[in-house]
């Protein structure tokens, strides 16, 4: 249980942490090399690695080229039961606790779960909550599933309490990939103050300014692809702000 104790040690110090999300479809070599190397640098704690659709024989290349260069712990973020790579450190074992797809919430992981146990990764309980963004996401449509409202702070922190009562590690609140607007500090803030466990924050998180709003609302993770694949000079900005918050503590 090497992430998750570490994540909780994190949490109860209040130390935040930078996750990277890596989506292989939308890998190039030679700018990833840069990207790995740019994120030892600025101290980045996490690769998250997936995303809805992944269409190429590709996972188990990019985690080897990930550790070739970094020595920085690698989670899948899959999208489906078919995105289970055994060379990554762990895996976020989402259950899409916003919806009401039994295939999300419970049918994919019957499937993977024989080859999970097989796999030597360290599984993350995850209860997975998409919110609204203001547009359809991927993750919506492929799923199936309705986002919680936007502006329904209070469902959101029942959701996650359900969520945290059923035993799941992690609630992850996720506006998507390239979200017009982000999880709002009203939401995550309800949520951290009904659940113990850490909170991780994705989807449009591309500015130093919704990072910040993030972490002081109570993320403990946050996670960023979009931002960074558009502007590369996003990623030590970001870091500066994770940094900076945890200086503070010191
Ligand atoms: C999406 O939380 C992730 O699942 C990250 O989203 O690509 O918008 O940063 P972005």
């Amino acid at each position: 249980n090497l992430l998750l104790n570490t994540l909780y040690n994190r949490k109860e110090t209040g130390r935040k942490s930078f996750a990277v999300l890596l989506d292989p479809d939308k890998i190039e070599q030679e700018s990833f090399k840069d990207l790995l190397i740019r994120s030892v640098e600025n101290r980045v704690d996490f690769f998250f690695v997936g995303g809805s659709l992944i269409t190429n024989f590709i996972l188990r290349e990019v985690i080897e080229t990930i550790r070739t260069y970094t020595n920085i712990p690698t989670i899948l973020f899959p999208g489906n039961s078919l995105h289970i790579e055994p060379s990554a450190d762990a895996i976020l074992l989402l259950s899409l606790i916003s919806g009401r797809n039994p295939e999300f919430l419970i049918g994919q992981h019957v499937i993977a779960a024989p080859l999970l146990k097989k796999s030597g990764l360290e599984i993350l309980p995850t209860g997975y909550m998409l919110v609204d963004s203001g547009v359809q996401t991927t993750v919506s449509y492929i799923s199936n599933t309705t986002p919680l409202p936007y502006d329904k702070p209070g469902v959101a922190a029942c959701t996650a309490m359900a969520g945290e009562m059923l035993g799941l590690k992690l609630i992850y609140m996720d506006a998507g990939s390239g979200a017009r607007r982000p999880v709002s500090p009203e939401m995550i803030a309800a949520v951290r103050s009904c659940v113990d466990t850490p909170i991780v924050v994705g989807g449009g998180i591309n500015s130093v300014e919704r990072a910040q709003a993030a972490l002081q609302a109570g993320a403990d993770v946050i996670v960023v692809g979009n931002g960074i694949e558009k502007n590369p000079e996003l990623l030590p900005e970001i870091a500066a702000v994770v940094q900076e918050v945890n200086r503070q503590l010191a």
